[in-house]
């Protein structure tokens, strides 16, 4: 085991930029100097999400970033797979309504592994949360050509979640460095970026400039 549990829910605790690394946006031949940019950054959780590879070659790529993950605790998350995350000793995966159900993942994955799961309604994100999962992602709040199927939930539904769920949630979905203000300004205090992240000039800067942000969100809050 790469982590210890307590660890790993500790960096969660702490955590308020999640950078996903997208094999859509990203080559995989660039995976790892993108994953060293972002965490030179310091995001404080990069998932992998790599929707068309096959699962031999997800876990090698995973590998191949995670080490230097480690070193700088940042959390490491695997999309929809929890074999993978169990071979690489990922901290954790993230899984989608349509995936393995909640408490299937976690008597497979044990207590050891965080678990994530993405909800698109209240509802959902209120069902979840009786789940054993260790975090929620609720969204898109925004129309994102990274999901474009998903009906935008509205940045109105942002302080109802906050209001009812007391696990950590992280909002996400065409989240950018336009609107951020206005996602946080309605009650978020964890966001995940995909698009907006990868497609920054100087990545690093890009994640100092969004924590700056988030963390005038924590004092403000104070
Ligand atoms: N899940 P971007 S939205 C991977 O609502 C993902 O569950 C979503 O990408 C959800 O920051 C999304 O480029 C895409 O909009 C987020």
């Amino acid at each position: 085991m790469k982590r210890d549990i307590l660890k790993k829910k500790f960096l969660l605790s702490q955590g308020r930029l999640y950078g996903i690394l997208d094999l859509g946006y990203v080559p995989a031949e660039k995976l790892k100097a993108y994953s060293e940019q972002l965490a030179e950054g310091r995001v404080d959780i990069l998932q992998l999400r790599a929707k068309n590879l096959e699962k031999k070659k997800i876990a090698d790529l995973a590998r191949e970033i995670q080490s230097s993950l480690v070193e700088k605790e940042i959390l490491f998350i695997i999309n929809d797979y929890p074999d993978i995350a169990l071979e690489i000793e990922a901290d954790g995966v993230h899984l989608g309504q349509e995936d393995m159900p909640i408490e299937q993942a976690r008597k497979y994955l044990g207590e050891e592994f965080l678990i994530g799961k993405s909800t698109h309604t209240l509802s959902q994100a209120l069902t979840a949360s009786q789940e054993p999962v260790d975090y929620i992602a609720f969204g898109p709040i925004f129309k994102t050509p990274t999901k474009p199927d998903y009906l935008p939930v509205g940045i109105e539904s942002i302080a109802a979640v906050k209001e009812r769920i007391k696990k950590p949630v992280f909002f996400i979905g065409g989240i950018n460095k336009e609107n951020i203000s206005l996602v946080l300004s309605a009650g978020a205090d964890r966001i995940v970026m995909v698009s907006a992240l990868l497609g920054a000039k100087d990545i690093p800067e890009f994640c100092r400039q969004m924590r700056n942000l988030l963390s005038l969100k924590g004092l403000l809050a104070n």
